[in-house]
């Protein structure tokens, strides 16, 4: 077994493998120094969208390490840093370990009576005063499905209120969003499996080498085998995606749609496309063909700003494919059309028919580990099992599992979302705000706004967390929950696969799972079906998802082939799982069997420009055999270009290091010290023309803010700045001052069709606030790699080394 430093070697050491040939397992595994482990527990990675398998190694009733497990499909025993690091922030002394209720401008610690007492007292007040239009609640993308859909039932059947919606909004509401567009609902066609196939992989807007480091592993490992895959890049950065990519392309930020309309008009004109495939699975192809002929690629390289022969080239590689898998992320979601923009990718695979065979593969990737259930189970602004709000034949049924009148169900028009329910509270007419598992005041746009709205004295918030946040900071009431390792549930990744995480250690103090806190709400509020039992009829994790499966079944996301005992081993299982298919289902649509016949699809889709919801006859009249969607889209600027003033697009994102708010990984020693502070990326000739080095302190200005950050001269493109997202205020002094958050400077404005939030785009300008003394502290091992040499190579030391065993089983 082999010990390697994997804060200086992310992706560890190659096992190449040919096409069509099964991955080869290394099993990695991070441990205590001098740990003697008393038992493994089963779980996977709760810190990104890729569904790590790994085991947790518990001594005296502690986590002393991970390790990655070799039989399971998705990462095949890898692990990557986060992984491997990650688990130390469960053990902080600083973790919440009592409630808090606000006194004055003061948290107090309380106890769970009082602190759930005024919960349901406000609760309430509110209902019997304003009804349940005035209770809201913003949930996560890292909660367990057992616990999404318990709220789900609550918010939806026992509150009474639309109000309900995850972060998944920032996240990926768009690869739902342009899934419903495509195929009628949500559910990912691919997997990860496609890679093993693939001859061409094309990332669109992905940084997967930093964001799901171990899936990145797996193509690095094709890339160093016989009859490697051609890699297409499409990202304004030079992230370690592209500079492995045969073809890179960097548009300027939010001109993706006029590139993909650039790219399919030469697999168009090249006839590069699938004749057979689009007249029995599709319709709208004419609609598109016409649409992108005024994309010629001269055109569409003005709009982006790269060479016009890039884009020849690209779309030859991608025309030409026998087996083409794309995966799409946050540089298309997070974008004024992002939904146009991703449903653009979905029409490639259509139109070339490529899909549900091996290697054809299609990815709208999420981010968050559990952000498919949220999605699933109904609690971001869509209903469980992937119902339909505007069919009331699906709210019926519902209503029947539910045992609750269809008019309890609100249904008026599509769940509310996020920036629409923070506007609700803006207004007044929401009283009441609970959120769970996320940060708002760290991740949403425009901070200093989300910070006014969350702190005003009308607006009686409840923040259940892990940790004292920059939003518990704002609460009335604030919950200590349990966190992974110390609850049991499961969660599903981004290719479907369902993993089971089981308690391995007792939560600190008070802290309780999130499961139970709502439990603990809803037994409280004593909510009552029609007959006048408990709303909520479940009392653990596994009675949960028993119930969760009686929801899902004969839905596109079936679990009830799905059980605990099943999902204890040895591999995590793709849904659907049901009768038909025992174990589990790899790809999605493999016959061109659709979920969008107008009776059984999710959505009737959406005005790509407008978001307006599609009528049902209108639909019907479009799709009435329930066949795959093409939707053309024209490219629209984006809302904030660069002017005199603000002359640079800014755009903002991850590292491999740190995630989100960093609210685990700035408590993981490693991590932390991989990317200790923020900096911000600038190419070589713009840094030139506003006299800024390497390592200056740099004054970052938009409309909404300023931000310090220390210059990183990179291969950026040119005319575009990069800031990390994740540096908030809870590790600095409280008079620190707000000028060190991204979401300083991002605008309050979304998609119109999934309504994500726009982070990347905004005008910015940059100007030398105070000369550096020596290089930024930014990772050079990723896109922020510096151009010249600039300080140490990042590393980890001795405090870093793992272990590594390629081959390995146990
Ligand atoms: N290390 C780490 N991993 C994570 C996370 C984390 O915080 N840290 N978070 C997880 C979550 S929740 C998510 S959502 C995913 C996100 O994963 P990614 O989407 O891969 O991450 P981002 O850095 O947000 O954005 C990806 C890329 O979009 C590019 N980009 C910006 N603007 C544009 C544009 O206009 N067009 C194009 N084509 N590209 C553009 C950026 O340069 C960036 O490299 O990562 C998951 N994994
Ligand atoms: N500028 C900019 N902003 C962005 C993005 C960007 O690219 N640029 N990306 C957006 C995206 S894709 C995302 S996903 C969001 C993420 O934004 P957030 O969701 O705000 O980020 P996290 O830091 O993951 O917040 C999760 C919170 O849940 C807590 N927590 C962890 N485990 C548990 C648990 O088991 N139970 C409970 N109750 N709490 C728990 C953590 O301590 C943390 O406070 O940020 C978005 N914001
Ligand atoms: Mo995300």
């Amino acid at each position: 077994m082999g010990k390697i430093d994997r804060i200086a070697e992310p992706w560890g050491t190659r096992t190449p493998y040919g096409p069509g040939q099964e991955w080869p397992s290394r099993v990695d595994a991070f441990l205590e120094e001098g740990a003697a482990v008393e038992r493994w527990v089963p779980s996977a990675s709760i810190l990104h969208s890729n569904g790590d398998a790994l085991d947790i190694a518990v001594a005296g009733g502690r986590i002393v390490g991970v390790r990655g497990r070799a039989d399971d499909r998705v990462n095949r025993g890898r692990l990557g840093p986060k992984d491997l690091y990650g688990w130390q922030a469960g053990r902080s002394s600083d973790r919440l370990a009592r409630p808090l209720v606000r006194d004055g401008d003061r948290l107090v610690e309380s106890d769970w009576d009082t602190a759930m007492d005024r919960i349901v007292r406000r609760s309430k007040e509110l209902l019997d005063e304003r009804g349940p239009g005035s209770i809201g609640f913003y949930t996560s993308g890292q909660l367990f499905a057992e616990e999404y859909y318990t709220l789900s039932v609550v918010a939806h059947a026992g509150v009474g209120t639309n109000h309900l919606d995850g972060n998944t909004r920032l996240c990926t509401a768009t690869a739902a969003a342009a899934l419903k567009e495509s195929f009628g609902t949500d559910g990912q066609p691919g997997t990860y499996a496609d890679i093993d196939h693939a001859d061409v992989i094309a990332l669109f807007g992905h940084n997967m080498a930093e964001t799901q480091s171990v899936s990145w592993a797996r193509i690095l490992d094709r890339l160093a085998g016989p009859e490697p895959p051609a890699l297409v890049c499409v990202d304004p950065r030079p992230t370690p995606v592209a500079r492995a990519a045969t073809v890179h392309l960097a548009p300027l930020p939010g001109t993706n749609v006029a590139l993909m309309n650039g790219l399919l008009h030469q697999i168009i004109e090249n006839g590069h496309i699938d004749r057979e495939y689009i007249d029995r699975h599709v319709v709208g192809f004419d609609e598109l063909a016409e649409r992108v002929k005024d994309y010629p690629p001269e055109r569409a390289a003005e709009i982006c700003d790269v060479p016009a022969a890039d884009i020849r080239r690209a779309a030859e590689v991608l025309g030409t494919a026998r087996r083409l898998l794309s995966t799409v992320l946050q540089g298309f979601y997070q974008s004024h059309q992002a939904t146009a923009a991703a449903v653009q990718v979905n029409n490639l695979h259509l139109i070339r028919g490529m899909l549900g065979r091996p290697g054809c593969g299609l990815l709208q990737m999420n981010g968050q580990p559990t952000a498919q259930n949220t999605r699933e189970c109904g609690a971001d602004g869509d209903l469980p099992g992937f119902r339909n709000w505007a069919n009331d034949e699906h709210i019926a049924d519902l209503a029947r599992i539910w045992n609750v009148e269809p008019d309890a169900l609100p249904h008026y028009g599509p769940p509310t979302h996020a920036m629409q329910i923070l506007r609700y509270a803006e207004q007044g007419s929401l009283g009441m705000l609970w959120i769970s598992g996320t940060n708002p005041a760290v991740s949403l746009p425009e901070l200093a706004r989300v910070r006014s709205i969350l702190a005003q004295e009308r607006l009686f918030v409840v923040v259940q967390d892990i940790f004292r946040t920059e939003t518990a900071e704002l609460a009335d009431v604030v919950l200590p929950a349990a966190t992974w390792g110390e609850k049991t549930g499961i969660f599903t990744n981004a290719d479907r696969t369902v993993h089971l995480s089981e308690k391995a250690v007792e939560p600190p103090g008070e802290a309780r799972a999130d499961l139970d806190i709502f439990l603990d709400y809803a037994a409280r509020m004593d909510f009552r079906d029609k007959d006048g039992a408990p709303l909520v009829k479940w009392h653990d994790p596994e009675s949960a998802f028993e119930a969760w499966k009686e929801c899902s079944h004969g839905r596109l996301c079936d679990y009830s082939g799905l059980s605990y005992a099943r999902l204890r081993g040895p591999s995590g299982v793709q849904w659907p799982c049901n009768d038909e298919h025992p174990d589990g289902t790899e790809r999605l649509y493999a016959d061109g069997g659709f979920w969008s016949a107008p009776d059984v699809c999710e959505s009737y889709g959406r005005d790509l420009v407008t978001g307006t919801p599609v009528e049902p006859g209108e639909y019907r009249a479009l799709n009435p055999g329930g066949k795959a969607i093409v939707k053309a889209a024209a490219y629209l600027p984006p809302h904030e270009a660069p002017d005199a003033d603000h002359p640079y697009a800014l755009i903002t994102g991850r590292t491999l290091y740190h995630f989100h708010t960093r609210t685990k990984t700035g408590r993981a020693p490693q991590l932390d010290a991989a990317a200790p502070e923020v900096w911000v990326e600038v190419a070589a000739a713009d840094a030139a023309a506003r006299g800024l080095a390497e390592g200056d302190l740099a004054e970052v200005t938009t409309p909404r803010g300023t931000v310090h950050a220390k210059v990183r001269v990179t291969g950026i493109r040119e005319g575009v700045l990069f800031l990390p997202f994740h540096y908030g205020y809870w590790d600095r002094a409280p008079d620190g001052g707000h000028d060190r958050a991204a979401n300083e400077l991002t605008l309050t404005d979304w998609d119109a069709a999934s309504k994500q939030p726009i982070y990347k785009t905004a005008a910015a300008r940059i100007a030398l606030a105070e000369r550096g003394t020596g290089p930024s502290a930014a990772p050079t091992t990723t896109a922020s790699a510096p151009l010249a040499a600039a300080g140490a190579p990042t590393s980890g030391g001795t405090a870093a080394l793992a272990d590594e065993q390629p081959g390995g089983t146990r």
